[in-house]
């Protein structure tokens, strides 16, 4: 340990009562200006520390960081979540874990950073991701399944961040399929995901889960002021982002173990629960096609299934949603 590691290590073992910096000082030889110096680093990486005359150093708060110590606080899992990669800047934690997943990451490795610079979206569409403000995160998953299997995670994860939301916050936000969680029609949360496989068997599924969690208004660039929100606009208080992570990973999980043993159906049960998209009208915009109908449910292998106005029903992978109103 350096000084400094070891000044913050007594803080946090102090649970707020004072520590000694002349202690920490003569334990490295160092004099007290230099310890003194450490103090004001910590505040520069966000800690609150207080001084009491004579008795030395006390810590305030700690900062609201997603690091590998504040999510394993809460982290209630077998295996997701159990390795952690963290990172405070990043282009993409999809590109980390891309690689990680090649190089034989154990499954459930989480990637996170507290912001990336080049967030992706589906067909390469950028995701503002800014710093410390929300959950930027890639969980590295290998479920038994074969690969036409695996579109489905996309709803699994959404249906198990859902829940996390709920249990966290309270609210109840709608998930718009396959892969938008809305709160109030506005987006907070985008998923991702990324396939390693072999003809026969999925090799790793890349989880890429976006979360707009502490942003206020203002924090979204303007193109996305009216399509985005966060959790702490919707309940009008600051969220604990590690906290939350946690309850994710615990139910990604979850679900994901439901998957494998028991099939499709009970996590379609619960995706169509939280559906803003069953029952509707919409309009089905793909790459070579534009369909309209009425969303009428997903099918047993995770496709939206669309009653055209002519009557036929079709059942599509992979399209943004546009829902009439
Ligand atoms: P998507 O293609 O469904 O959504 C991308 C669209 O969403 C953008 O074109 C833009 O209109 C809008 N958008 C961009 N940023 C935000 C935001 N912060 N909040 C709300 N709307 C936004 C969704 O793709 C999948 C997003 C996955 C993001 C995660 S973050 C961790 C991982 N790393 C990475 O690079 N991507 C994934």
């Amino acid at each position: 340990l350096t000084a400094k590691d070891e000044l913050l290590k007594r803080l946090f073992e102090a649970n707020g009562q004072p520590v000694s910096g002349q202690e920490i000082a003569d334990q490295f030889g160092l004099s007290r200006t230099a310890i003194w110096k450490y103090v004001k680093e910590l505040e520069v990486d966000g800690y609150e520390i207080g001084t009491v005359r004579k008795k030395g150093y006390f810590l305030i708060t700690v900062p609201d960081k997603v690091n590998a110590a504040n999510i394993k606080k809460h982290l209630n899992t077998q295996t997701y979540g159990q390795t952690i990669h963290y990172y405070e800047t990043l282009e993409s934690t999809q590109f980390i874990a891309h690689d990680e997943a090649q190089n034989d990451a154990r499954d459930g490795t989480l990637i996170i950073s507290e912001e990336q610079t080049l967030g992706k979206g589906r067909m390469s569409r950028p995701w503002n991701s800014a710093y410390g403000k929300g959950i930027w995160m890639s969980l590295i998953v290998r479920p038994n399944l074969a690969p036409h299997q695996a579109p489905q995670m996309t709803l699994v994860a959404a249906v198990a961040v859902t829940r996390a939301i709920e249990e966290i916050t309270g609210i109840h936000p709608d998930i718009k399929w396959p892969n938008d969680i809305l709160i109030n029609g506005k987006k907070v949360t985008g998923i991702l995901t990324e396939l390693q496989t072999d003809p026969d068997r999925v090799k790793a599924i890349i989880l890429g889960i976006g979360i707009n969690v502490n942003q206020f208004p203002d924090d979204f660039p303007v193109e996305l002021s009216t399509i985005a929100t966060s959790l702490k606009i919707a309940i009008g208080s600051e969220v604990n982002r590690a906290k939350l992570i946690a309850k994710v990973l615990e139910f990604i999980e979850q679900y994901t173990k439901i998957y494998e043993t028991h099939g499709f159906a009970p996590i379609k049960l619960l995706w169509e629960g939280y559906s803003n998209t069953v029952g509707k009208q919409i309009r089905a915009v793909m790459l070579n096609e534009v369909l309209d109908g009425t969303a009428i449910g997903i099918s047993d292998e995770g496709l939206l299934k669309i009653r055209l106005d002519d009557g036929t029903i079709r059942g599509i992978y992979s399209a943004d949603i546009e829902i009439q109103k």
